[in-house]
């Protein structure tokens, strides 16, 4: 296969499937390579060479297959002539966020206990692969392998095999790169250059510690750090730095209904905290002078007001609701939230009132109460949608770490010493467990601290923990 991987490479380089220079990526990194295999398509021969070189590769590891699935999008020719000259039946994961719910995830005939071999153009981090491997999962397919045609080795062949999934790359890009250098396609300078790139650029690495096998996420970064990348949306910079600053990662969530009692709160609890979230739709007396007192107080101790409002409408309600009425939330609220449920255009209508003000909206990815409907598919598209609004929408509201992308902020709720629950569908989990296992960036704690005899002592204990197991976890992945 050597020299049909040689002559490869070099076509590919020849159609410009693959370009040297400075290229931004998504994540805001500037890379020095970009691989755009969509444009194989147009060579019908060089298509055909692709999929028989993807197909001989799982041979050629031995992986034993009955179906087979392409990652959308540019994978999926390459599935469909694989399943169409070796005769293997074919699925066809569905990508469109706004299905989600309504249309099946898959088309094809599923038949669970199947095993599903995974066809992809590029890996980087490994996630797209494993989004597809749990969408087939999920409908009771066995994924173990994938078919990779270039394997950038950023970390994603380890992050698979760490989900149980065993990535075999026709081409790596160190191969690549001393074919095309070789060949005289590129320079000494160029390789060296892409070779730090990768380098500098791992995305994951499993290490050995105490004998078990332990995650580490290489982009376990301080907030400070994460608030210095260049993609970081300026109020989530903003909060990161106040965070450091403050050695907070405390939101209080101040469930009051009497004005004076929360501008107390604030003003108690302001040195302490990052965040201060309110449900202003439970006061009894809320008045235009109440947000005023509200920023006066978030201005002096440096913290954020969050409103927690949960926008779930069209674009335009959302519009009215986030600008207008008794509240006007976008006039003194730095954070709102919303359900994704509506689609894209929730964000739209928030975004066309918040964006200019420099505000910033979180979408709630999961929720904390008992039998939640937000199923992981939910989740995934809810990633998917946050992603696409990288102007506006900074985080999530989530259980726990739901995306990669150290740009953006994951907030917990449902927090408190003990786990447990109240009686309600409230279901609780602790700091440590919260920051520490499950990697979520701010606890939000509510009747933790509220239905304290000592509020001020409480908060200090939530601040405390939440820090102390943040800074554990930098500890652990340095
Ligand atoms: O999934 C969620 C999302 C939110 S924002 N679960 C939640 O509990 N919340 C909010 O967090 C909820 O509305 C309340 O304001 C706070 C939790 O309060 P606690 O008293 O249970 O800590």
């Amino acid at each position: 296969m050597e020299d049909e991987v040689r002559a490869l490479v070099l076509e590919l380089f020849d159609v410009r499937a693959v370009k040297f220079g400075q290229f931004k990526l998504k994540s805001g990194l500037t890379s020095p390579v970009y691989f755009d295999l969509r444009v194989i398509v147009s060579y019908p021969q060089l298509l055909n060479q692709v999929s028989s070189l993807l197909y001989q590769c799982a041979a050629d590891a031995g992986v034993r297959y009955d179906c087979v699935c392409g990652v959308p999008y540019t994978a999926l020719p390459l599935a469909t002539i694989i399943c169409s000259t070796k005769n293997y039946p074919m699925l066809i994961r569905r990508k469109e966020a706004k299905d989600y719910g309504t249309k099946r995830l898959i088309e094809g005939n599923i038949r669970p206990g199947d095993k599903c071999l995974i066809v992809e153009d590029v890996v980087t981090s490994g996630s797209s692969v494993l989004e597809t491997a749990q969408v087939l999962q999920a409908e009771g397919l066995k994924v173990t392998d994938a078919v990779v045609l270039l394997d950038r080795e950023q970390g994603g062949g380890a992050k698979l095999a760490d989900e149980g999934v065993t990535l075999h790359p026709v081409i790596s890009i160190s191969t690549l790169l001393s074919v095309l250098l070789s060949a005289g396609r590129i320079d000494q300078e160029m390789c060296s250059s892409v070779e730090r790139f990768v380098r500098e650029n791992q995305t994951f690495r499993a290490g050995q510690e105490n004998g078990s096998v332990v995650k580490r996420k290489c982009e376990e970064l301080s907030y400070s750090a994460r608030a210095a990348l260049p993609g970081a949306h300026p109020l989530a910079a903003r909060l990161l730095r106040l965070m450091e600053q403050k050695r907070s990662n405390l939101c209080v969530s101040a469930d009051v209904t009497a004005a004076a009692e929360l501008l107390e709160l604030a003003e108690l609890l302001g040195p302490l905290m990052c965040v201060l979230k309110t449900h202003v739709d439970v006061l009894q007396d809320f008045t235009p002078e109440l947000r005023d007192r509200l920023q006066e107080i978030a201005h002096k101790h440096d913290f954020l007001l969050f409103e927690d409002r949960k926008f779930a409408d069209i674009g335009n309600t959302v519009k009215h609701q986030y600008q207008g009425g008794v509240y006007q939330i976008s006039s003194w609220a730095h954070i709102v939230n919303a359900h994704a449920v509506p689609g894209p255009g929730v964000v739209e209508g928030l975004r066309a009132v918040g964006q200019s003000l420099g505000r910033g909206c979180l979408l709630i990815a999961q929720m904390s109460s008992q039998g939640s409907l937000a199923t992981a598919e939910y989740t995934q598209a809810v990633v998917k949608m946050a992603e696409s609004f990288p102007d506006f929408v900074f985080g999530f509201i989530s259980g726990s770490k739901i995306s990669s992308n150290p740009e953006l902020i994951h907030m917990t709720p449902g927090v408190q010493m003990q786990s447990g629950g109240d009686g309600l569908g409230q279901q609780y989990t602790t700091p440590e467990e919260v920051i520490g296992s499950k990697g979520s960036d701010i606890i939000i704690v509510g009747r933790g601290i509220i239905a304290s005899e000592d509020r001020l002592k409480a908060a200090e204990e939530y601040r405390k923990a939440g820090w102390e197991a943040h800074l554990n976890r930098l500890s652990a992945s340095s």
